[in-house]
């Protein structure tokens, strides 16, 4: 077997600040080891301790982890809780009036809700939804807009112990239908319009047309917030504003008690290829991960004011905004917008506005708005902020650099998170008060996460060699299934060839002299050129690392002589070059990978785009850059794209 080989170099440490230590929950690297130790000693006494400290049982539990089913593990299982409760009603005796959401809306106002309010609201939908047959186990279908009420909708589900299952804003009506059907959900909630960057999208229209075929037999209402002046076209027996439904409820509705294992939600991840995976997460292990990463990671404080920018589409949004920062109590900023409306300082605008202090984005957004506007963090009295964290993809090292410098001054730790919507919280980050930062690192696992990097054969490799990433005991907020399809959770998640002992999170990744780890990138991704293989990762660095470059995406085509050719499609901050010009700037950047890693990863085939081809999370989507390359027509449906119109740019070679 070869090992997918590490090539680039980065040998920045900052090391975290005596104040930021000595004010920090995890304080100093003796105190990390010491969690570490702990877990290490006595793993699952380990969990069951943070599990009684930081959740509310309404029924303690008295199992710890069952094994015996692997890899269906389970935790806490006889305990008793509702997530609900424990994000808002535990709140009330000491924080009623504190705010909970900052509701941040698309044309900069803004409106505060406080743990009381956001109580009623919830309460009150889910005695709406009650109204309406919801019950324990049902399933409910979330197509909103980043309104408030999109965490109030999340939260009245959990209330009730109806398993939501939210389609990102964005999507389709195919979209909405496939997932509908495969969880066969009663209900719907929706609104007529969502409002983005000014642009108004038709939510309600597009549930309709994913109903229209009939084949959604499972679905009984559609309930609509009205979040624009829109009308919209109304079927009587089925539709149901949200404002009528909530109209005469009761502002007190007394939470369900479910299993700690009862399903909290699903939430389906597109993969690369193939039919949507609903993963399925747990009650009790998801808010222990969201809660103790909240903790750890974002060192939060009762004062802080937090701000995830993801959609509540995605699993960040469903861990770091409906449950973990509520959980905990946390002022937090719900934003609506998109960070380019009305300009490009839309995030360092709304930081000072806010008076934010632990601001978490994804290095797409970061580079985008650095080719938009590199200066303009500047303009901003962004002094509030005391801790930033990215997720979502590797961070290249110039990116971090910008991200520390110039939005935090210097000051702040940056929190690299690696984790996937199958684990459910942060798995691999640096706990800020404690472990030293390296620019395109997310550093060391959280205590507890027993990550490792081994070969195909599952034994470790070698440090500086690159690997698959895995973990190797269960963890509470893991993923507990794919929803119906358990063989399929089987071969993904804890396939044979590792001995169906470790969970396989389908990542690259290498170690460093002082153990850190560094993502290299989606192991489909890897590139094998003249027998070494490379992960994408490495490459991209060395490419943005040139002043000229905004962003960048390496795939491997097939090549004669070499096995795979690199390709490399590249953002410039400037104007996209032409002709002559863009001649140049390839020799130009052939030659500086060249300069920056070695001949070998030197790409063969340059081109320039506007923009790269992303998911609506921001992921770049290596898959269609493949066909590209290659020179396929491109038949796969592009239309949930960001951005298609950059693809017809990037099929011609400099
Ligand atoms: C949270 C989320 C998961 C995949 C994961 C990685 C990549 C996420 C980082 C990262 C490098 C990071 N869930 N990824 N975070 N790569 N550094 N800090 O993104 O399910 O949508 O995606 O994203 O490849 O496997 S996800």
């Amino acid at each position: 077997m070869s090992a997918i080989e590490s090539v680039l170099k980065e040998n920045r440490v900052f090391e975290p600040s005596e104040t930021f230590t000595a004010h920090a929950n995890v304080s100093g690297m003796d105190a990390y080891n010491a969690l570490c130790e702990k877990a290490n000693a006595d793993y699952e006494g380990f969990w069951a301790e943070l599990a009684r400290d930081n959740i509310t049982w309404k029924q303690p539990f008295t199992k710890i982890l069952d094994e015996s089913n692997a890899p269906f593990f389970k935790w806490f299982e006889d305990g008793k809780l509702n997530i609900s409760y424990n994000c808002i009603d535990r709140h009330l005796a000491d924080k009623a009036d504190k705010v909970a959401i900052i509701y941040d809306k698309d044309d900069g106002s803004s409106e505060n809700i406080t743990y009381r309010q956001l109580y009623e609201r919830v309460c009150q939908l889910a005695n709406g939804l009650k109204s309406l047959g919801v019950k324990k186990g049902d399933r409910v279908v979330i197509y909103m807009p980043m309104v408030a009420d999109a965490v109030v909708a999340m939260q009245a589900c959990a209330r009730l112990g109806a398993i939501h299952s939210v389609v990102f804003g964005g999507f389709s009506a195919g979209a909405v239908k496939d997932r509908v059907k495969d969880a066969a959900a009663k209900i719907i909630i929706t609104a007529n319009e969502s409002v983005r960057g000014g642009k108004r999208v038709p939510l309600k229209a597009t549930v309709d047309d994913a109903l229209a075929g009939g084949d959604c037999t499972s679905v009984e209402k559609v309930v609509v917030l009205q979040r624009t002046d829109a009308d919209v076209a109304w079927s009587d027996d089925r539709d149901i504003w949200w404002h009528d439904l909530v109209q005469h409820q009761a502002s007190d509705c007394e939470p369900e008690w479910v299993g700690a294992e009862d399903p909290l939600f699903i939430l389906y991840t597109s993969g690369s290829t193939g039919k949507p995976k609903g993963v399925q997460h747990s009650t009790g292990g998801f808010l222990l991960g969201a809660i103790v990463s909240m903790k750890w990671v974002f060192d939060y404080k009762p004062n802080d004011v937090f701000w995830c920018t993801a959609d509540v589409g995605w699993i960040t949004g469903h861990t770091y905004i409906a449950y973990g920062p509520l959980a905990l109590g946390a002022t937090q900023v719900v934003f609506e917008g998109v960070p380019t409306y009305p300009d490009a300082g839309r995030f360092w605008h709304d930081i000072e506005k806010f008076k934010v202090t632990i601001f978490y984005t994804a290095p797409t957004a970061i580079r985008s708005l650095i080719k938009l506007g590199a200066d303009l963090p500047k303009k901003y009295d962004l002094s509030s902020l005391r801790l930033l964290g990215t997720v979502g993809e590797p961070i290249n090292p110039e990116a971090w650099m910008w991200y520390y410098q110039i939005v935090g001054n210097s000051r702040c730790p940056i929190v690299d998170t690696w984790w996937q919507t199958e684990t459910g919280s942060n798995m691999i980050a640096p706990l800020p008060g404690a472990v030293a930062i390296k620019p395109g690192s997310c550093t060391l696992p959280l205590p507890g996460i027993i990550a490792d990097i081994v070969d195909e054969s599952g034994a470790p490799v070698e440090k500086g060699n690159g690997g698959f990433l895995v973990i190797k005991r269960p963890f509470p907020s893991l993923l507990r299934t794919v929803w119906g399809d358990n063989e399929r959770f089987k071969s993904t998640y804890f396939p044979e060839d590792f001995g169906g002992k470790y969970y396989v999170a389908g990542d690259s990744a290498h170690r460093d002299e002082n153990g850190y780890i560094w993502i290299m990138g989606r192991v489909d991704d890897v590139l094998n050129v003249s027998g070494h293989r490379l992960g994408t990762m490495e490459i991209e660095s060395a490419l943005v690392a040139n002043p000229l470059v905004a962003e960048a995406a390496v795939v491997g085509k097939p090549h004669d002589v070499k096995g795979e050719a690199v390709v490399a499609f590249v953002v410039l901050k400037g104007e996209r070059p032409h002709g002559d010009e863009a001649k140049r700037m390839a020799a130009e950047l052939k030659n500086w990978v060249a300069h920056e890693i070695g001949k070998i990863a030197q790409p063969d085939d340059i081109r320039f785009g506007e923009n790269l081809p992303k998911t609506r999370s921001g992921k770049i989507m290596r898959r269609l850059l493949r066909s590209l390359a290659k020179g396929e027509e491109i038949t796969s449906d592009i239309s949930t794209l960001e951005n298609p119109q950059v693809m017809e740019q990037l099929k011609h070679s400099v």
